[in-house]
């Protein structure tokens, strides 16, 4: 059966973003047809400066918002990274095939670094490497993600065949990245040309999953648009960022396509759809944050929940782990 692995960082409360683009269809590739491995990836998220006891929090409630979502511990292997060795590993093994200029090209590190970018943890440059040994490490073959991760998942595809290529082995598969849907990039309440982030220092940029129904609907109140009635298909919001994302979002929260849902709006303003949409999140969304607090009530429960995945989890990684090992050369005792 093929395997399919993903990871979302604890670096602070997950948003709706996260939550379209990756644990909504988290839960629903969950089934006979593929092995899914989800993973709080605590390790890089400490690639910037986290507080000790938040850090701890994030992880706890991460692991609450894939079970809200409907990640089922007992379908999916579900851990967090650090409690995995085999992935701290195989990430300095990686360290050794990757090219520094191939992390210097990458977005997010330009991105995430700003201008002073040698003073820059040396974690954050190498953070693709070890995204590489996160999938590489149980020989995934595809990762869901939203469309920002995909010039990561490039590099991890350069990294299996470079070491098949350098070792002259068929070890490693070349992942496939699934993005899909129409929310595999949720944008900015307060700007539609930038993405949705947990780290965006306007909370009124992003809707959180703890954000109770008045949070959500006054956010989606006062997000940026424009004056002009909407198009009856998605075509005609081309230059309009705000409108489509608002609209993608409700499609996405509807499952509906956004071509459907502008079929009933079309001609209508913001005036209109901007409650229509609040209700529509409210809905989607109260549940799944009911659920995540109930579980975050019991933080010990969660814990064991995690050291039982990193536990199964570990069973996969291990042989990997030895066999890529055995194919470098690196001795071990048996
Ligand atoms: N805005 C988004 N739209 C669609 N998908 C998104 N994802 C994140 N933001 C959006 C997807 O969520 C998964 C986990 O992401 P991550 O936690 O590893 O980090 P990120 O992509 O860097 O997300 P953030 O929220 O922007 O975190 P910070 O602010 O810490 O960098 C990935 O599959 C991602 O594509």
């Amino acid at each position: 059966t093929p395997r399919i692995f993903s990871g979302i960082q604890p670096s602070g409360g997950l948003t709706l973003g996260n939550y379209l683009g990756a644990l909504k269809r988290f839960a629903a590739l969950q089934g006979d047809q593929a092995q899914t491995i989800y993973c709080v990836v605590d390790l890089h998220a400490i690639t910037v400066w986290q507080d000790p006891e938040t850090l701890r929090r994030n992880t706890r409630e991460a692991t609450a918002a894939f079970m809200a979502a409907g990640v089922d511990p007992a379908r999916s292997v579900l851990f967090n990274q650090s409690q995995v060795t085999a992935h701290a590993e195989l990430a300095w093994l990686f360290n050794t095939v990757a090219r520094v200029g191939w992390m210097y090209r990458m977005t997010q590190f330009k991105d995430k670094a700003g201008k002073n970018s040698e003073n820059a943890s040396l974690g954050l440059l190498a953070y693709p490497a070890l995204m590489a040994a996160d999938i590489l490490a149980y020989q995934a073959t595809a990762v869901p993600v939203g469309e920002d991760q995909k010039q990561h998942l490039e590099l991890t595809r350069d990294i299996a065949a470079k070491f098949n290529h350098d070792y002259k082995v068929e070890h490693f598969p070349i992942t496939e990245p699934l993005i899909e849907g129409v929310a595999t990039r949720v944008m900015s309440l307060r700007d539609g040309t930038k993405k949705m982030s947990k780290s965006d220092p306007s909370d009124a940029s992003r809707i959180n999953l703890t954000d109770d129904a008045d949070a959500i609907a006054q956010k989606i109140r006062k997000a940026r648009t424009d004056a002009d009635p909407l198009p009856g298909s998605i075509d005609g919001l081309k230059d309009r960022p705000e409108a489509r994302n608002l609209v993608n979002i409700y499609a996405a929260l509807a499952d509906e396509t956004p071509d459907q849902v502008l079929a009933r709006f079309e001609g209508q303003g913001f005036g209109a759809f901007k409650p229509a949409l609040a209700e529509v999140a409210v809905a989607a969304m109260s549940p799944i944050t009911a659920k995540m607090s109930e579980y975050m009530a019991d933080p010990a429960e969660i814990d064991r929940i995690l050291g039982k995945g990193a536990e199964r989890a570990s069973e996969i990684a291990t042989p990997i782990l030895e066999r890529t090992k055995d194919i470098m050369g690196i001795l071990r005792s048996r």
